[in-house]
């Protein structure tokens, strides 16, 4: 980052100019293309291959290709010219977010991504390396058999002329290999469109409870070739109406359908009224103008099997899906450990072993734990998308259609997310580039098996400079301690805080706040409390008017503590044209024991992770003053009691290198 360029990350992943959003595959190669990065000054085993969406024009979402670097440890990074462009009928309106993986048995990559066709109508595609013995894979060739997939003949084998997807609504295929060679297909999927009383309600029943689905392996112990694609779901009613029938009424030709209104009152009332049950308004019931039904969106994920990625099938029934979100978007699907402290291959599973399903929607990266039964293809979830109570989110910030891989070298998986701007598209254009891509962090599921945690990976510690330190220093109440000696706006923070003996001091919990983000906006970094805000303020001026707040605050819920974590953008920037909305998220610590804080800040990048990484929230700030130099960093208590902060380590942080091919020069 350069004076004229003061919110361009150090060692967050960007390219040199322009925009950016997906991260799309991401595939670790093996030892033999290592020679190539032999003349850089520091290298490792294992050689990582990046692609994301891009546009080659501008600073704006367009002309979407897939651009591409390479880099052997995840921080370095060379970036090559773009993979694979726009220029066919079937992908000439943008070539979308799809994955990366090894073909198996030839161990040859192949690109499986989402063409937007000369009319927005969005089908598969498959693109393989036109040199195999060039170890950058630069030139990508895309298959003459292209589209490999389309949205058409959906789930009611009855009804083939029905395309139960829409077809601007198709998107974003995603390896998701299971280790189910032999697969006996469920049968339940066709009944999703309503056309028959018993499929009707069999479906009813099978889809309240666990998702079923099919899915494909090539071979075992192979990333290969599922793929999940999100449609919708369809209801005859999205209220009470169950066990519905309908008949041909020969005389008017029409089909007409009614269904069973059940009580929404107690059995006792029932008794007292003297009846229970209503038959609905019979109904014409007609297929829609456009061949598609009447629906409302329901996101889910689809499966495909195909055993060459040139022919698919797609599976009757979705792996899963959700009556309450909207369309999904980049799906993702993974085993995690119960009991070990590694990451696993795609196809891993056994009893111990859960599944995570991602879906992107509605801003955000949300996921789902269940178990996957490999036998009968069942999905069954813990808790649902959307739960009331806990909605798990990858990032409670700024994160969005993030993508996993396997790094089968360190035996660990790898996520990354594309986090967006918040100033204006003007600014954007000023700046010429738009969109970072976060720190790759290392994904593993939580003791408990409730939650996923994730920490940034180890190799970002390379690039630690200066260190400062501070152990055993207690923050007053309504104090601030300048954190200095060390380049604030280029930094890596690990901090604990100790908190008193909690009993009888701690702000009640209001128990209608269940949203986090919410009461970090009542309860921001300016409004006092017993026990916090305390935490940090990064990128922050001298004077404190500009500043940052990564905080955390204490409540007594009803029965137990409630531990709120904040990241409070409201005071980033004199500038008025930002966004600076207020994130928040309930971190599951126990608030006795040390609470723990990393903070990467990069510039106008903030990377959070909380009680060693059980939650996590990413901000971008534009602060006018507190830049490059002019950038402090503080840890403060705004709470009436005194914390003490047990271990604070900082680093000034180096610069990653990024490299063009060619010009072998730095990129920007
Ligand atoms: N971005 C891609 C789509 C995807 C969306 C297009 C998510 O494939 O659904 O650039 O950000």
């Amino acid at each position: 980052a350069g004076a004229s360029q003061p919110y361009r990350t150090a060692y967050h992943f960007q390219p040199p100019k322009n925009w950016m959003n997906d991260p799309n595959g991401k595939v670790p190669l093996s030892d033999k293309f290592l020679y190539h990065f032999s003349r850089w000054p520091m290298y490792h085993k294992g050689v990582y291959h990046l692609f994301y969406q891009y546009n080659p024009y501008a600073v704006v979402w367009g002309n979407i290709s897939w651009a591409h670097s390479v880099s052997y440890n995840l921080i370095d990074w060379m970036h090559l010219d773009n993979a694979i462009n726009p220029t066919e009928s079937y992908d000439i309106n943008g070539c979308f977010s799809g994955s990366a993986t090894i073909f198996p048995g030839v161990e040859k990559p192949v690109i499986l991504y989402t063409g937007n066709n000369f009319e927005n109508h969005q089908v598969q595609n498959l693109a393989v390396p036109k040199n195999m013995s060039d170890p950058l894979l630069r030139e990508w060739v895309k298959s003459d058999r292209n589209p490999v997939m389309a949205p058409v003949n959906g789930m009611n084998p009855m009804m083939t002329s029905v395309n139960d997807i829409k077809p601007d609504m198709y998107r974003d295929p995603t390896t998701a290999s299971v280790p189910n060679l032999f697969y006996t297909a469920v049968i339940i999927g066709s009944q999703i469109n309503g056309m028959e009383l018993l499929f009707f309600i069999e479906v009813k029943i099978l889809l309240a409870g666990p998702g079923v689905g099919i899915l494909f392996i090539c071979q075992p112990k192979q990333e290969c070739g599922s793929v999940l694609i999100f449609t919708l779901q369809l209801r005859y009613d999205y209220g009470m109406f169950y066990a519905s029938k309908t008949f041909y009424d020969c005389d008017k030709k029409r089909r007409i359908l009614w269904g069973w209104v059940t009580e929404a009152d107690s059995k006792s009332d029932d008794i007292k009224k003297g009846w229970s049950g209503i038959q609905s308004i019979p109904r014409t019931v007609l297929l829609d103008k456009k061949g598609k039904h009447q629906i409302n969106g329901h996101g889910a994920a689809i499966l495909y099997r195909s055993k060459d990625f040139v022919s698919w099938t797609r599976s009757r029934n979705p792996l899963y899906l959700s009556t309450k979100t909207g369309m999904w978007e980049c799906p993702d699907f993974y085993p995690v450990s119960s009991r070990r402290r590694i990451g696993l291959h795609s196809s891993f599973n056994d009893r111990k072993t859960k599944h995570v399903l991602k879906a992107s929607f509605s801003d955000h990266d949300y996921y789902v734990i269940g178990n996957y039964d490999s036998k009968t293809d069942r999905y069954s979830v813990d808790v649902d998308f959307m739960d009331t109570i806990r909605q798990l989110r990858y990032d409670y910030g700024m994160f969005y259609a993030s993508k996993t891989f396997y790094d089968c070298d360190k035996k660990r998986r790898i996520l990354w997310g594309w986090v967006t701007e918040a100033d204006s598209k003007s600014d954007d254009i000023k700046k010429g580039w738009s969109g970072i891509q976060s720190i790759p962090r290392t994904v593993l599921l939580d003791k408990t098996g409730k939650q996923l945690v994730q920490y940034p990976i180890k190799e970002l510690e390379k690039l630690r400079a200066s260190e400062v330190s501070l152990h055993n220093k207690e923050i007053k109440g309504g104090t601030v301690l300048e954190i200095s000696g060390l380049t604030a706006s280029q930094a890596d923070i690990e901090v604990s805080f100790q908190l008193p003996n909690l009993e009888d001091r701690v702000e009640l919990m209001d128990k209608k706040s269940v949203d986090p983000q919410q009461l970090c906006s009542q309860k921001n970094s300016s409004v006092k409390g017993v026990l916090g805000p305390f935490g940090l303020l990064a990128l922050t001026s001298k004077d404190l008017t500009e500043q940052t707040a990564i905080f955390f605050r204490i409540f007594k819920g009803h029965d137990k503590y409630v531990v709120l974590m904040c990241s409070d953008q409201s005071r980033s920037s004199l500038k008025r044209d930002v966004d600076k909305k207020i994130f928040g998220a309930f971190l599951d610590v126990d608030p006795s024991q040390r609470i723990s804080l990393r903070t990467l800040i990069d510039h106008s990048m903030l990377e959070s992770f909380g009680g060693e990484g059980k939650a996590c929230i990413t901000a971008r700030v534009h602060p006018e003053l507190a830049i490059e130099n002019k950038s402090h960093l503080y840890a403060f208590n705004y709470g009436t009691e005194s914390i003490t902060i047990s271990s604070l380590r900082a680093w000034s942080m180096k610069k990653a290198q990024m490299y063009r091919a060619l010009a072998e020069k730095a990129a920007d």
